[in-house]
């Protein structure tokens, strides 16, 4: 276990990374620096979301994403922000949005690392000023640096992650992420413009009384979410679904609970993709003491076989993820 120096709450991000640096991870000051281009992309985004109201750059934008949704201006703007960040911080060499149907290859062909994003989800909550977030895993490339990026380039298992977190654009904007080592939450302040350290070694309690999931779907469901419902309704547990991934996910880490979006009969894999959305919060989740699989496996053992891969997800508390995955 490595041996954790207490981190004093309240110091910056930035000071955060540098006192992580001598992790092996960091020990070029590469991640650190792509890490840090992240934060700075969520600033941008703080920024907008707080004004998409008063500057009309909320709503649909008119066009369809690949997922065949509807791009709301927030979505647009977001993708744009993060490539643009992720391309002049030069740590990257491709990208993977789910904005973008192919690989975003930023001609950076040095750059080391991959991204996998959802850049805004839950964008439908913008126009109700519900919380929405971003959602981020970081890979190395396993192609040679110099070289073309390719498809084992972003088709890695979540296990290969050397980071992850996300965005939490609520009450407060938070960036929540981990290196594999534990997990840290930050939460920022627009006056000074910094994130400061205010969850240190975040862990998910291994049992809880809250259940996230969209029962409009429940006649559909497969006989063990059923049987999963009926308990927790059984057991007097709370319901408390946002529709906003990041939050209830962000809620239910903080507090103990699950989340299910499981295969229903108009999504066989059900929603949320692998690749930059289960992956990330997987790895935050374990990283956190909790439990993330598709209902049979371990999402981080999954192998990716496209881009925007759907799977069933189940996450959360590590009892209560086994208790809704029993047979
Ligand atoms: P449904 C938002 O579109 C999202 O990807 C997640 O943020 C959210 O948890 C889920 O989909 C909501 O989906 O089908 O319940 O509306």
């Amino acid at each position: 276990m490595q041996n954790r120096i207490a981190t004093p709450v309240g110091i910056t991000l930035d000071r955060f990374i540098k006192k992580k640096q001598n992790d092996f991870a960091f020990a070029t000051g590469e991640l650190s620096q792509l890490l840090r281009d992240i934060a700075l992309a969520g600033k941008i985004i703080h920024r907008e979301v707080n004004r998409a109201g008063l500057l009309s750059i909320s709503g649909a934008y008119g066009t369809e994403n690949v997922q065949g949704e509807e791009q709301q201006k927030l979505d647009v703007i977001a993708n744009i922000r993060f490539i643009r960040a992720l391309k002049n911080g030069g740590e990257v060499c491709a990208i993977v949005s789910e904005e973008d149907e192919e690989i975003l290859d930023v001609q950076n062909p040095n750059g080391r690392y991959i991204v996998a994003m959802d850049p805004l989800d839950g964008s439908s909550n913008i126009d109700v000023n519900v919380s929405i977030g971003t959602i981020f895993s970081i890979f190395r490339r396993v192609s040679p640096v110099g070289g073309p990026v390719s498809q084992e380039d972003v088709l890695q298992k979540g296990s290969e992650q050397v980071a992850a977190g996300y965005l939490l654009y609520g009450s407060s904007t938070m960036m929540v992420y981990t290196t594999g080592r534990g997990v840290n939450g930050f939460t920022y302040d627009p006056s000074l413009g910094e994130f400061f350290l205010s969850h240190a070694n975040i862990r998910i309690p291994k049992d809880g009384n809250i259940y996230s999931i969209n029962e409009g779907s429940y006649e559909s469901f497969e006989p063990h979410v059923i049987k999963y419902i009926k308990f927790c309704k059984k057991q007097n547990y709370t319901a408390r679904y946002i529709g906003s991934l990041v939050a209830d996910f962000h809620r239910n880490l903080l507090k103990g609970g699950i989340y299910i979006y499981p295969a229903n009969k108009k999504s066989v894999n059900g929603k949320l993709r692998l690749n930059y959305e289960c992956n990330a919060l997987a790895f935050i989740c374990e990283q956190a003491g909790g439990k993330a699989t598709d209902g049979k496996q371990r999402i981080l053992d999954i192998q990716p076989k496209s881009l925007h891969q759907r799977v069933p997800f189940y996450v959360g508390s590590t009892n209560m993820v086994d208790a809704a995955t029993a047979d």
